[in-house]
């Protein structure tokens, strides 16, 4: 009996030595340790065994369990570590792999646009001002002499969230707000690009686009600032070679208030499909800041004025790059935006 303890834990260690997986361990352990196992049919033997020797036939038996276990949870880790490290080893990435080209990206002809009015007008010495896509009624429209029941607050116009909280109409609110910072000190010369929304969706309108407004307060600011300050905007954006033309018109915040006209880019005046055989295409709104609007935001309009404009950037964009419906510069069409 003894001799076939000792056969066992030598078969074991034999059969342990070569296997290389986990399904192969199993098949040893149920071999030399499960319930029809070598050891378990040795060990129903002991009653055969002189009572005298069955202590030392007993301790060793165990002891063969024992080597029998330990080495198989040690071949089991062993075998666990070298799946893994394989596993790894094919999972692996290799960091000094060059990596996949990426076709460089472009900006937004929208982008393009701001950027280029902006750089008119940094140029000129204006500063960028930003302020809230989601307003109060006040800047957006009580402090731009725009009162309770003008038809620009309808529903039908503006996206309200709350009776005195909506998201802005105009980027208009941003210049009141740096007006009423920077009070009494002048002058305030800044442009505020930006979203704003409006209820309105059809090929000419999306129910949000962009602005650039800009705003110039200081003593002794006249009508001819603001007219050679945007004749100059006109031709940096449109060609040297274009003409303006500025015709009466009416806001609320402005007075008195001038549409500006290019001559069209199209057909260089002569009258096309473009400008509707008219010679020119609108490309801003501008005047003279209300003297009203001016006091609310705490200037004082007997020793201050100021000229302030508006423009569409989508509108800008559609003319400067002959787009003929602005939906394509919301679609986000690559074969559309890899032109710019
Ligand atoms: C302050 C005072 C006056 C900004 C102005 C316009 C005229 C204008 C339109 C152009 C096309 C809006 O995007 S559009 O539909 N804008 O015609 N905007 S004057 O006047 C201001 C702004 C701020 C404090």
């Amino acid at each position: 009996m003894e001799k076939r303890l000792r056969d066992i834990a030598e078969e074991a260690r034999r059969s342990l030595d070569s296997v290389s997986s986990l399904a192969e361990l199993d098949e040893i352990r149920v071999r030399f340790l499960g319930k029809k196992g070598e050891l378990t049919r040795v060990l129903r033997k002991m009653g055969m065994v002189p009572a005298e020797e069955r202590p030392r036939i007993g301790q060793l038996a165990n002891e063969v369990r024992d080597v029998i276990e330990k080495s198989l949870a040690g071949r089991i880790e062993a075998v666990k570590e070298r799946v893994k490290e394989e596993r790894l080893r094919q999972e692996g990435i290799d960091v000094t792999l060059p990596g996949l080209p990426v076709t460089r990206g472009r900006k937004h002809p929208i982008t393009l646009v701001t950027e280029e009015i902006a750089g008119f007008f940094l140029g000129l010495g204006y500063s960028i001002a930003e302020g809230p896509e989601i307003e109060l009624d006040y800047y957006n429209f009580e402090a731009l002499n725009i009162p309770k029941d003008h038809p620009a607050r309808d529903m039908q116009d503006t996206f309200f969230i709350e009776p005195e909280i909506l998201l802005r109409t105009h980027t208009s609110p941003v210049q009141v707000r740096a007006m009423e910072k920077a009070t009494p000190a002048l002058p305030v010369k800044i442009i505020a690009p930006g979203r704003v929304y409006r209820r309105d969706d059809d090929a000419t309108h999306s129910p949000m686009f962009h602005q650039v407004e800009g705003l110039v307060v200081d003593r002794h600011i006249a009508l001819s600032d603001l007219k050679g300050t945007l004749d100059l905007f006109a031709r940096k954006m449109f060609g040297i070679g274009i003409h303006t033309r500025f015709r009466p018109s009416y806001f609320p915040f402005t007075e008195p208030s001038l549409e500006v006209d290019i001559s069209c880019v199209m057909c260089g005046g002569d009258g096309c499909r473009v400008c509707s055989s008219t010679g020119w295409l609108e490309i801003l709104g501008s005047g003279m800041v209300h003297p009203r609007v001016l006091e609310m935001s705490g200037y004082n309009s007997e020793e201050v004025t100021g000229f302030a404009f508006g423009l569409g950037v989508e509108r800008i964009a559609m003319l400067k790059y002959g787009i003929d419906d602005m939906r394509l510069l919301f679609e986000n069409d690559l074969r559309f935006l890899q032109q710019f």
